[in-house]
């Protein structure tokens, strides 16, 4: 195996024999194998654009498919063997309609040699296994040419999931799935390498248009989050503990559970949920248990009912955990010995009817903390004290703003966060969305004129809003230049959605980014070097250089 794609890879090189994660060989050739495929089908999707077929329905698989490979979503290898089936299945029937148009049109058959993604096939696990040993990263020889192919691959996957996430909410837009399936069979080709960089920094700008299509899914489903006071502690009655980003999902399990005498908690990246009018209005919904991903080994065990995991991060159990007859997975999420629900049926909605059994026989969760997180900062309620804000930065009662989202970790390293919370002058705002904000979100940071000092806009992909935000103010003030702003980027990173965020940023013209805890391994050094030149990414330094820098403009 060979994979580089989180934070945490192995030496800040690359995990070779077991996942820093837990992920097994095998679960990563799977992945590797799975990805081959689509881009199997992504050559046939672009041979079928050509004859004006498209087929939206396969465009959706894909994305899903690369939202399977994100870090911490997938653990099954069985769900991986029939996604892979799956695939091959929708490859030959696109390969089917497109070769009868093709004949159709011209009058003869299609005989272009195509790629050997497009045309490998198997049925027997056995030679899944075989062929994903001879498809993975490290088949590109070229480090370079290997680090921009993976950027751009690692950028989609968080772009397939926010898709995802728009199309169960029922937004899609085949643009979306086009580019990303282009981009897929952009790496079987010999590109040059400012063809291959045009391509990352377009799938920034598609980063933007999915992000966008999600806020407009999320917002019209289920109203603007608001400034709420988001409960730490717990109730005693048993409860459903949700993790995750899905918020379909959510809407689905608090109206399954309403009158049913047991209450709902989030988890993690779900804790923005209790910002949205249509669910803070539910009497059973109490608020957020825990923190971030990492901590649920320990979380899960004393919350003590059942946990429905939603997307990532779903991290693997411990031996001797209690909590494995009470973990559910949904959606692109999966563990061999979770239970899995499956996708609602046509219209209809998912059946959590057996978690709410089995909460009813649980124990109340064990409160391990208590007090309250403000949060729900989305667009619309900084947007609402907009006036507020530019006033307090033209009297000079707010100095800068510090955007500082994206993922949290286990590792050590990252207490450079919570300290940089801390020690960042009182006249500084922060900014966040994702789960990087669990260093700092609990520190009683205090307030500009009413204007908390963390300003919390979400879910990751509620990155959107703090883009928005910067080109509202931008506005305000009448500059030309987002960077002219004074705000600074000290952005963490864990998975792949971070990355999709981070070039979505690059697209709006974002500049002198830092990057924590450590670059990513997949960047080779020319890679790196591009970003380091045209946009002026830096890595994070001690938290005191890095604050004198950003407070001076750099
Ligand atoms: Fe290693 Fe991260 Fe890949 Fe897991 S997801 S195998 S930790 S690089
Ligand atoms: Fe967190 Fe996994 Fe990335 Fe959505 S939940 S930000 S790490």
């Amino acid at each position: 195996m060979f994979c580089f794609q989180c934070q945490e890879t192995a030496k800040n090189t690359g995990c070779t024999v077991k996942g820093v994660c837990g992920k097994s060989e095998e679960t990563a050739n799977l992945q590797d194998l799975l990805i081959y495929v689509l881009k199997g089908i992504s050559i046939y999707a672009e041979k079928a654009r050509e004859l004006e077929i498209s087929d939206r329905q396969t465009g959706k698989f894909v994305a899903q498919a690369l939202f399977a490979t994100i870090t911490n979503v997938n653990w099954d290898n069985e769900r991986f063997i029939s996604m892979v089936r799956e695939a091959l299945k929708r490859r030959e029937a696109l390969k089917d309609k497109f070769t009868a148009a093709y004949k159709e049109k011209h009058g003869k058959d299609f005989d272009e040699a195509l790629h050997d993604a497009a045309t490998w096939t198997s049925d027997a696990p056995a030679e899944f296994h075989e062929r994903a040993k001879t498809v993975g990263i490290l088949t590109t020889e070229d480090e370079d040419v290997r680090s921009l192919r993976e950027l751009l691959t690692i950028g989609l996957k968080g772009t397939a999931a926010y898709a995802d996430h728009a199309a169960i909410l029922g937004l899609e837009q085949d643009d979306i799935y086009d580019f990303i399936m282009t981009a897929l069979v952009s790496t079987t080709r010999d590109l040059s390498v400012n063809e291959m960089i045009d391509l990352v920094l377009k799938s920034g700008e598609v980063a933007v248009n999915t992000m966008a299509l999600l806020d407009k899914a999320n917002t019209s489903a289920y109203g603007h989050q608001e400034m709420s006071e988001v409960n730490i502690g717990v109730r005693s009655r048993p409860g459903i503990l949700i993790s995750g980003h899905d918020l379909k999902d959510m809407e689905e399990l608090l109206t399954q559970t309403e009158g049913a005498g047991v209450d709902v908690y989030t988890h993690g990246e779900m804790l923005p949920a209790n910002c949205y009018p249509a669910f803070k209005k539910y009497e059973h919904f109490v608020g957020n248990y825990g923190g971030s991903w990492w901590h649920q080994n320990q979380e899960f065990e004393s919350f003590n009912g059942p946990i429905l995991m939603t997307t990532n991060c779903l991290v693997p159990l411990k031996k001797n955990n209690t909590y494995q007859d009470r973990l559910f997975t949904t959606g692109m999420t999966g563990y061999p010995d979770a239970k899995h629900i499956p996708d609602r049926p046509q219209g209809g909605a998912k059946d959590f009817s057996e978690i709410i059994e089995l909460a009813k026989t649980c124990e109340p969760p064990v409160e391990i903390e208590t007090g309250k997180i403000t949060a729900g900062f989305a667009r619309n309620q900084v947007l609402a004290l907009a006036d507020k804000v530019v006033e307090a930065v033209k009297s000079g009662a707010i100095k800068r703003f510090v955007v500082m989202a994206g993922c949290d970790g286990r590792h050590k390293t990252r207490n450079y966060y919570t300290e940089m919370a801390e020690k960042l002058p009182k006249d500084t705002v922060i900014l966040t969305a994702g789960c990087a904000k669990y260093r700092y979100n609990k520190l009683d940071l205090g307030n500009i004129g009413g204007i908390p000092r963390v300003l919390d806009a979400g879910q990751c992909n509620d990155c959107y809003s703090l883009a928005v935000i910067a080109l509202k103010l931008k506005e305000a003030f009448g500059l030309d230049d987002i960077n002219e702003l004074p705000i600074s980027y000290d952005i963490a990173w864990y998975e792949q959605k971070a990355v999709t965020v981070l070039l979505a940023l690059l697209h709006l013209g974002v500049t002198g980014i830092r990057l924590g805890p450590t670059l990513p391994a997949f960047l080779s050094p020319n890679v790196a070097k591009v970003l380091v030149d045209k946009f002026d990414i830096k890595p994070i330094d001690t938290v005191d250089a890095d604050i004198e820098a950003m407070m001076a403009g750099k």
